[in-house]
This record gives structure tokens, sequence and C-alpha cells, in this order.
């Protein structure tokens, strides 16, 4: 293995170059070295200057998040990071690539700073649940003011090597290699005789009184729920009040909180997942996969031309076709193309006539992908004498919006050709989720139990805006109620016609979406659905909506009774996790992050509970069973009986995720 910190010499210049794929995370190994490499360069008489930079890709892209939550081991990223910022001689620091948290802390702690044209900068603790640990909450605003510091922190998003140079982070933006860029400004540093800097003795400006206020109110609506945001708020405000130790101390104790915190774990269990998702589950093919240069996409309504934005955003050349143009299917785009979309109509007939005409005119070896999510994939590649090469990319919409990509493997989908596609979404900025039966039958099932109850409950005494408000204050963007209005009652009233034939008799009895429907009430299209909208969208609740529920219990002869938000939470989200287990036993997809995903990003499930299964077993399935099992006695065997899985899982003393449960907790 290649040295993790190597040291040479350039006249009185002694460089420090770090090198540790893939993007040079501040691991326990990695800090140890560099400590005892810097001390070296510390202790050497001939060194006058030191410069810190990174091989590989990437200058460093913070600590190593999978320690995080872990017994700190020494030296902590904090204890390298002031080390360094105490040294007597100057410290130069260049930066490549994307230098993220704790690395964009340590260049704090240099003396100066330097990056290449292209580099981006930024402190995306809070994507994590956490805040910038290691000095940078109190580093940052006394070098760029407090206003921008709290755009880095609490926003999240990095910048680039210009804005930084703009905004006083960096000294300068180099060209070119780093190494000969920073090396060159040490010596000017030596010519000059410049005295080191230490953002430590700078004081940080507030710009303008009541900023910290306006902060808050900005984060209880644009990041409502998530409670790092309020923390990084808080150890910045620390800067401007308390001197330079006092603020890392607080720093400290925040990061701290945060990091044993349960939504610091989920957001955490969603980083990886986010990258995991996309492997194919299972043992690997050993098929290379296949190079996607340029797309055609059939169809020119809204998801067609959606689709074709995103490829062209992600600069993959792409050709929007019009099926229905003498040629048009025919031209020579769909000849070249190494990937086509089809983004037609939800027609079974239509999408065989398409494909079976794609088949006689595309190059071999094109993957043929339909955006279907409610036809069987395996009735439209059995047209073509190619079935192997025919995936579901199944877009949510609108397409640039919703980051959930499925990718459907049908029967004779091979491997590759799954495993490329899923890489496709990748690249598209999506998070591409596997799955095995048809695309959207997941979330459909899960989605389908949870309206079960929301309706349920309706009927038993509760109103919309009650259960909207309870499920929303779990941290879902939409109640359920609200969340069909937005959608439309069409789609929902659909899936009921279409399952009428499953539905249990309670099920069909339990009719309000139909009376509504009936109404002319579309949801927000017409202004009203199970709550009004003003002009300007402004959701109020109806009189007329709850009389017709109270009448509707009235005609089902049910006495109203008072429903606490306890139990509407409870009925929402054990349904939920329930048909999940169900799910994910069934197959319709592989893994508990699958199912993960697929409602944090398709589904709004909030981040900072890490998806229904990661919450379960958050929960303990101990407890998840003792739930179910309390609502079966309550409620009835025919919806509440416990999913086998999650028996099963007790018994090996597993969660879903495979490690034991962590202790029971209340839900
Ligand atoms: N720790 C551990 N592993 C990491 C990692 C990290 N910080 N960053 C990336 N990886 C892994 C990742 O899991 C994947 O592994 C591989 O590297 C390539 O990543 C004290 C507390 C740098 C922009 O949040 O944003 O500093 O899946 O597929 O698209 O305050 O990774 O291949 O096995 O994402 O080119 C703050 C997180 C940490 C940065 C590269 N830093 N990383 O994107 O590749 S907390 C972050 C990223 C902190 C201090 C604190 C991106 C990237 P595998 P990738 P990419």
């Amino acid at each position: 293995m290649a040295q993790l910190v190597t040291v040479t010499k350039e006249g009185n210049v002694g460089l420090l170059a770090l090198n540790s794929p893939p993007v040079n995370a501040l691991a326990h190994p990695l800090r140890a070295e560099l400590e005892r490499a810097f001390a070296q360069a510390l202790g050497d008489p001939e060194i006058a200057v030191i410069v810190i930079y990174c091989e590989g890709r990437t200058f460093i892209a913070g600590a190593d998040i999978g320690e995080l939550g872990k017994e700190p081991r020494r030296p902590d990223v904090p204890d390298v990071i002031e080390f360094i910022a105490a040294a007597e001689k100057p410290v130069v620091v260049a930066m490549h690539g994307t230098a993220l948290g704790g690395g964009l802390e340590l260049a704090l702690g240099c003396h100066f700073r330097l990056a290449t044209g292209n580099a981006k900068l930024g402190f995306p603790e809070v994507n994590l649940g956490i805040l910038p640990g290691g000095g940078g909450t109190q580093r940052l605003p006394r070098l760029v003011g407090v206003r921008r510091a709290l755009e880095l922190v609490v926003g999240g998003a990095p910048i680039t090597a210009t804005q930084a140079r703009e905004w006083g982070l960096i000294d300068a933006v180099i060209q070119g290699e780093v190494r000969p860029a920073a090396l060159e400004f040490a010596e000017g540093l030596l010519r000059d005789r410049t005295p080191l800097r230490r953002a430590s003795e700078l004081t940080a400006k507030l710009e303008e009184p009541g900023l910290f206020e306006q902060w808050e109110a900005r984060i209880s609506e644009q990041q409502r729920g998530f409670i790092a945001p309020l923390r990084c708020l808080q150890a910045i405000r620390g800067a401007v009040e308390l001197p330079f130790e006092q603020g890392i101390e607080l720093e400290r104790a925040l990061f701290r909180e945060l990091v044993a915190s349960a939504q610091s774990r989920a957001q955490r269990h969603v980083f990886f997942a986010e990258r995991e998702v996309s492997r194919l589950p299972g043992p690997s093919d050993s098929a290379p996969l296949r190079e996607v240069r340029s797309v055609a996409v059939i169809g020119v309504g809204s998801l067609g031309t959606g689709i074709a934005t995103c490829f062209a955003d992600a600069r993959i050349a792409v050709t929007v076709i019009d099926p229905s143009r003498e040629r048009g299917l025919a031209s020579e785009e769909t000849k070249n193309a190494d990937l086509i979309v089809e983004a037609v109509g939800d027609d079974l007939g239509l999408k065989r006539e398409v494909f079976a005409m794609l088949d006689k005119v595309c190059k071999p070896g094109a993957m043929l992908a339909t955006t279907t999510s409610s036809l069987d994939i395996d009735r439209i590649a059995e047209g073509t004498a190619r079935a192997g090469d025919v995936v579901g990319m199944h877009f949510g919409t609108p397409v640039h919006a919703v980051k959930l990509l499925e990718i459907a493997r049908a029967r004779r989908t091979t491997p590759d050709v799954w495993a490329s596609a899923l890489k496709v979404g990748k690249v598209l900025g999506k998070i591409s989720v596997p799955v095995i039966a048809h695309p959207g039958l997941a979330a459909d099932r899960m989605l389908a139990q949870e309206l079960r109850e929301a309706f349920f409950l309706l009927e038993e005494g509760a109103l919309p805006a009650q259960v909207d408000r309870v499920v929303r204050d779990f941290g879902f963007p939409l109640g359920p109620f609200a969340a069909i209005d937005a959608a439309g009652l069409e789609s929902v009233w659909q899936y009921r016609q279409q399952n009428y034939g499953r539905m249990t008799a309670r099920e069909r009895s339990c009719d309000l979406l139909e009376k509504v429907y009936a109404l002319g009430r579309l949801g927000r299209q017409t202004q009203a659905g199970f709550h009004r909208y003003g002009a300007g969208g402004e959701q109020a609740p109806d009189p007329a909506i709850e009389e017709l529920v109270v009448n509707h219990s009235a005609a089902r002869g049910i006495t109203r009774r008072s429903v606490t938000d306890a139990e509407i939470l409870e009925r929402c989200l054990y349904a939920i996790i329930n048909e999940g287990a169900n799910v994910l036993a069934e197959g319709v997809v592989a893994r508990a992050l699958d199912v993960d995903m697929i409602w944090i990003h398709g589904y709004g499930f909030p981040i900072y509970r890490g998806g229904p299964l990661f919450y379960a077993d958050e929960l303990g399935l101990p407890h998840v069973q003792r739930t179910l099992v309390a609502l079966q006695a309550r409620l009835g065997a025919e919806y509440w009986a416990p999913a086998p899985l999650i028996e099963r899982l007790i018994q090996e003393g597993k969660g879903f995720y495979g490690a034991a449960p962590s202790a029971p907790a209340a839900a």
C-alpha cells in the first residue's frame, strides 16, 4: 500500500502529500500519519514553511463518515487541526476537487489557503445531521462574516473557488497542478517574510442585527423538523458572542449532542444507502457495463420532454422523437442511440407497437427502456427479438423534481442491462433503485395500506385536517389528504376502480374518496378536494367536507369518537412498515434499503428518520411487533397480522438491516 502521507523537501519548503483513496477522508490512520509527518516537518530545522496538499482525485472530503458515532480515536479531527493551527511555521494548504467538511476545516486551521479553479468548497455536515466539529463554525465567520458562514454551514451546499476567493475564504485561485503552485506561493512567503495569519485571531462580524432571528425563521420554514440547522446557527452565534476557545467548546458540545442523535444516525444511514442502492443486489455480473453516449426519447409529452431535459442537463446527447410523425421511429437518431427511452401513453398495445418497431431499427446492443409503472414489462418485451435488452425506467413526475428513479428488471432483462440502466440514473443525478417486479409496486402497496388507515380514521372520528397535521408533523411534506389533493383525486379513484375486486367489504364501503370525487372536487386543480384552496394555493379545511365525513359515518352506523394524534400516527406508520416487510419478503425489492430509498426519494418520508424500515429498526422490532399485536387485538387481524418477516427477524435477533436491533424506544 502506498504511504498515507509523504514528506518531501524543496529548499526550505516541506511538502506533505496525503494519499488515501478514494476521497482522502480523515480516517484514523490518515490522521495519525498526518500528525506524525507534521511534527516531523515542525522539528526539521531546514523547513521554514509547510505545505499540505492531496494526491488523487480530491482534497480531503471530510471526516470518515463511517467513524462518526463511534468512540473517537486520538488524534481526533479537531486535535490534528488545532495542532496545525498552533504551528509557529507558516502552513499553506492547496485544495483541489471537493474540499469538504473536516477537510475544509483543516484548511481553515492552516495559515494560507489556495484552491484550483475547478475546486468546490463546502460544509455538508448539516446533511448528515451534524455540524462542522473541527473548529469550522468558529473560524469561518471570522473569515467571511456571519451571513456567509450561515449560508455555507446551514445551507450545506458547496461554493466555487472563485466565490471563495471573493469571500476571503481562500487567498488565491491557482492554475495547474497543486504542488508546484503551492511551492511557488510558499517561496513567495519566505521571500517577502510574510507573517502567518490565524483565523482564530480575527473577530467575527455580524453584518446586521436580527440576522440570527431571520435565519431561525427561515430554518423553521425550509428545514422543518431538522435539528442540525438550528445547532449550526447556535454554534455560529457562539463565534460572535464568545472568545475563540469558548466558542470551540460550545461547538464540541453541540457536535457531541448531534452525532449521538437519532436524526444523525438516520442521515448517515441515508448517505451510505444512497451510494449502495445503485449497485446491483447479489453477486455482481462480470459483463462490462454498456456505454450510453446518445439517447433517443420516444414521446413528446411532458414526461418525454422532462426526461430529455434531464439527459441534456447531464450533458448526454439526446433527441426527442415524435412517434406519430412519418419515419419518426425509424430516424437516424433512433438507429444510432445507445439507449432508447419510450415515454408514450400508458397503453399496452401502443407500447408493444413501439417496441416492435424499435426492435427493427435500433442497433444491436442498444438498451430499450420503457417508462411504464403499471404495465407488465414482460408483455412489452415479448414483442421484440431482444427481450434481454428491455428494462423499465420509471421516472417520477415532475421529472426534474423527483429524485427517485426505479430501474425495473423484467423476467429476461440481462444483469448488465439492469446494472447499466442503474448507472445511467446515477449519471442523471437521480437515486436509482433496482426493482424486481413492476415499478411502483412496492410503494403503491405500502401507500395503499396507509391510505386505507387514513380513510378508516376519518369514518371512525378524525377529520382530514387532523390526520394531515399529524403525518406532516412526523416530517412528511404533506399529509395523505393534502397529498391526494396535490396529485389529483383521479389517480386514487382509478386505483380503487382497478383494485375493487381485491378490496375487502369494509374498504369498499369506506367510499369517501368516491363521494368527494363525485362532487367534482378533483383536488388542487379544481381548488377543492379534501381541503379547499385559495387563488394563491393557500389550503384551508372545508366545512362541506367535514359534514360529508360526519354524514358518511352516520350512514355507515359508526358512532364517531375522538381519535388521538398518537393513534393516527401509529396506524398510518405501522401500516407502511408492516407492508414494507411483506414487500421485502416477497422479493418485490431485494433489500431493506431499496424500500427506504423509494420512500425517502419518491414519497417524502423524512430523511431524518432514515426510511420506514430503518425507522422500524430504530424503534426496535420487538416494539414494532408488540404494537402490531396490540393493533390487531383492537382492530382485527384482517389488516394487522404482523408480517412473518418481522417475527422471523426477531427470532434471529436481527433488524431489517441485519445488525441486532437497537434498544426498544417508545414510538
Ligand atoms: N467518509 C467516508 N466515506 C466517504 C466519504 C467520507 N467523508 N466521502 C465519500 N466516501 C466514500 C463513498 O461512500 C463512496 O464509497 C466513495 O467514497 C466515493 O464517493 C469533523 C464531522 C466527496 C463529493 O459529507 O459528498 O467532516 O460507495 O460515490 O460522487 O466536521 O462522496 O465507493 O464504497 O459519493 O465522486 C463531511 C461526503 C464529513 C462529504 C465525492 N463530508 N462525500 O462524490 O463519489 S463529516 C461529507 C461526498 C465531517 C467534521 C465532520 C461525495 C464526494 P463506495 P461517491 P462522488
